[in-house]
């Protein structure tokens, strides 16, 4: 027996354990452990019934992510399921953790499934670009009916287990605590009846009243269509379980492995897996000493409640860590103090969440006018105006309050964080945390590591960023650090564009198409042009319709014109100030560009700009800023993000698409391009 699988006989049940850290992942290793396992215990009269747990913190999470498209080597995961589904014996499956893909499908396998409460079960494969392809649309609808089918695989999200027990999705739970011991029990129970080996892929009851249905699917996707939009796996998913309901066990299998291919040879998917291990790489700082311990955060103190500071406030409150918000204007903080209020009373309203929670966290929220009233937080964030001069003044007034171990934090989203450091007498303690609006919804959370931030803060910031559900992503110090820098020359290139003849709604349909939720004019029109241009003295198309009362969506008008219910409309007046501009502006050359060739203007000096971080080691990896793009820009995640797609595209053809646009190249994306190599692949 490999050491992946333990293997022992109690009173007739045996008992095949499985410990492959960290996930229990279907590797080849695990699959060997599986094969040998249930092979011994078939060739062994003394097992009557048999039971499948795991070691550690989790039963089999899914297939080992990183093996897709590679030689897997070893039994085949149909192999090992042949064995256990028609072995003759009934399989038991103890479940703690997350069973998920894979490890599910597995699970359906088995004649059985107990859980303890806390587990979780569930197809998540829809998040890499996949679907279930082993069996796990097929046998799914078979238990849970197709409606519910469809929810659960299209959406991917885990089952708890006391959800699942009333789904069918699983049989019994077992006491917290005591899975192999229920798990024995339950199979002491089957033999002592002589239970039966009921075998999902057998049941009917569920499909049958949806068959000769095809409504049913197309409904389903018109329903779907913005959510699944650009994406392949939905729609593949939705055949596969159209299968269940219209074709024998067999025949659905089949189809399934096809419509699995196509997927797992797709740019989608190979996108969507690459971003799976990207946003897990940011918490891993390559130049950082492995055994540093982060300090603990329990109170967290958050200066300034304008929308960052309550979006922080609240991001704190979630994840259950006291916070005190300081607002020198009383009723500035009275009002931010309301906004925390009514944001929770709406997610109770619309049952999001428990009214004792919602109660839970404002009694965690101490709001003060003072900024003493923070002195005895272990971690102080800071949200003010972004002006140097403020900046400066508040660290430097923090650093007498806070304790001396205490780490002052500044979400700025530009300014320089070592000259704000150079402000205290503690700069070691002092690091950026640049959060995105809405800071408690929006997941990323760039890490500024100033020149003398030590390893202690570094770390205590990524703890704090894990523990209040963010990913982290580490900048160094530069303008913008990097989503911002990084995305800036898309609306730079729009502005431009604009000038050149394309109208703002041909190229906001472009970025539409290429996978954005709005384009760029859309977008200023919603943030509001005033709020955009803040700061500015220069004369630009946005001052311009800024000039004639032309702020966005508030004002009913920007580059868009506004109904009442904020429904956008091409405005003739929007594109007489932009041909106004451009003519004085000097700007005569009209072009006609295709929605690939505005994409190709929009995107590739995007790509520079990456280039040119990643060389200057801002960012320590092409995956960081692909992370920082998908989770603060909403750039497409099956694309990958732009230094992803960079490689897809070919950066030999985004090289030749820069100089034709008269952009120098980046020398990073220069040399990669002439060497055949890729940022993001090998
Ligand atoms: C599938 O099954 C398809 C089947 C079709 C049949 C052919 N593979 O997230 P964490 C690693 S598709 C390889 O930090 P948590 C992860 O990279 C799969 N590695 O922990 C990390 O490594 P590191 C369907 C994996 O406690 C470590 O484990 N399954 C896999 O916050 C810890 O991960 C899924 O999509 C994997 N499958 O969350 C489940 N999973 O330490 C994907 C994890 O070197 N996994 N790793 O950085 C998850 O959702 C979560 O990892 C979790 C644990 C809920 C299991």
């Amino acid at each position: 027996m490999s050491q992946v699988g333990t293997t022992e006989v109690i009173d007739g049940v045996g008992i095949l354990t499985i410990d492959y850290p960290p996930v229990n992942a279907l590797s080849v290793h695990t699959r060997r452990a599986l094969d040998e396992g249930f092979r011994q215990f078939a060739a062994d009269d003394d097992v009557k019934a048999i039971v499948l747990i795991c070691a550690g913190r989790t039963f089999i999470a899914g297939a080992d992510i990183s093996e897709f498209g590679k030689d897997m080597g070893g039994p085949s995961l149909q192999d090992v399921f042949e064995i256990i589904e028609n072995g003759g014996k009934p399989v038991v499956a103890a479940i703690h953790g997350t069973a998920l893909g894979g490890g599910y499908e597995l699970a359906l396998i088995c004649h059985y499934r107990i859980a303890v409460p806390s587990a979780k079960v569930g197809l998540p494969e829809v998040a890499l670009g996949l679907l279930p392809g082993a069996g796990g649309t097929q046998r799914l609808p078979r238990i849970v009916g197709i409606p519910a089918a469809l929810d659960l695989i299209t959406g991917g999200a885990p089952t708890g287990a006391q959800k699942a027990l009333a789904l069918g999705m699983i049989d019994a739970l077992a006491e917290e605590g005591n899975l192999r011991e229920g798990a024995i029990a339950f199979a002491a129970d089957l033999i002592q009846k002589g239970g039966p080996l009921t075998r999902v892929r057998d049941r009917q009851d569920k499909v049958e009243p949806y068959r000769g249905k095809p409504e049913i699917y197309s409904e389903y996707l018109a329903k779907h269509a913005r959510a699944f939009r650009g994406f392949k796996a939905p729609f593949n998913i939705v055949k596969a379980i159209e299968a269940a309901a219209e074709l024998p066990f067999e025949q659905g299998i089949v189809r399934e492995r096809e419509l699995f291919q196509e997927l797992v040879t797709s740019t989608e998917s190979a996108a969507q897996r690459y971003y799976f291990f990207a946003e897990r790489q940011g918490a891993k700082v390559p130049d950082f000493a492995k055994d540093v311990q982060p300090l603990a955060i329990a109170k967290v103190g958050v200066i300034g409640a304008g929308t960052m500071g309550t979006g922080i406030a609240m991001a704190c409150l979630d994840a259950g860590l006291s916070v005190t918000m300081v607002e020198r204007d009383e009723a500035a903080l009275d009002r931010g103090a309301a906004t925390i209020a009514d944001t929770y009373k709406k997610q109770v309203e619309r049952g999001r969440l428990k009214p004792d929670v919602a109660e839970q966290r404002l009694g965690k929220l101490d709001t003060a006018l003072f900024l003493d009233a923070v002195k005895e937080t272990d971690l102080i964030i800071e949200a003010v105006f972004e002006d140097m001069d403020i900046k400066e003044g508040l660290f430097a007034e923090l650093d007498l309050i806070a304790k001396p171990e205490a780490i002052i934090a500044s979400n700025s989203s530009f300014l320089d964080l070592n000259e704000i450091a150079a402000a205290t007498s503690r700069p070691s303690g002092v690091v950026g945390l640049h959060f995105f609006s809405p800071a408690n919804v929006m997941r990323l959370l760039e890490i500024v590591r100033g020149s003398a931030t030590s390893d202690t803060t570094l770390a205590t910031a990524l703890s704090f960023a894990k523990k209040i559900a963010k990913v982290p992503v580490v900048s160094g110090v530069g303008p913008g650090f990097i989503a911002n820098r990084v995305m800036a020359p898309r609306s730079q290139q729009a502005l431009q564009l604009a000038l050149q003849g394309p109208e703002p709604e041909q190229i906001d349909q472009a970025m539409f198409n290429f996978g954005f939720a709005m384009g760029p004019f859309a977008m200023a029109d919603l943030v509001g042009l005033d709020v955009i241009g803040r700061g500015s003295n220069e004369r630009t198309l946005q001052s311009d319709l800024i000039k004639i009362g032309r702020l966005g969506q508030k004002k009913g008008g920007g580059f868009y014109d506004y109904d009442a219910s904020r429904t956008a409309t091409p405005s003739p007046v929007a594109s007489q100030v932009i041909a106004d501009f451009a003519a004085a502006k000097g700007v005569s050359t009209k072009i006609e560009l295709t929605a690939d060739e505005i994409v190709e203007r929009l995107l590739y000096p995007v790509v520079n700009e990456c280039a040119k971080i990643l060389d200057e080691g801002i960012a320590a990896r092409a995956s960081d800023i692909d992370v920082a793009c998908i989770l603060g820009y909403g750039w497409p995640v099956y694309t990958g993000g732009p230094m992803f797609w960079a490689d897809t595209v070919g950066l030999g053809k985004v090289v030749e698409g820069l100089e034709a646009m008269g952009i120098e190249p980046a020398k990073l994306l220069k040399e990669k391009a002439a060497n055949g190599e890729s940022f993001t692949r090998g």
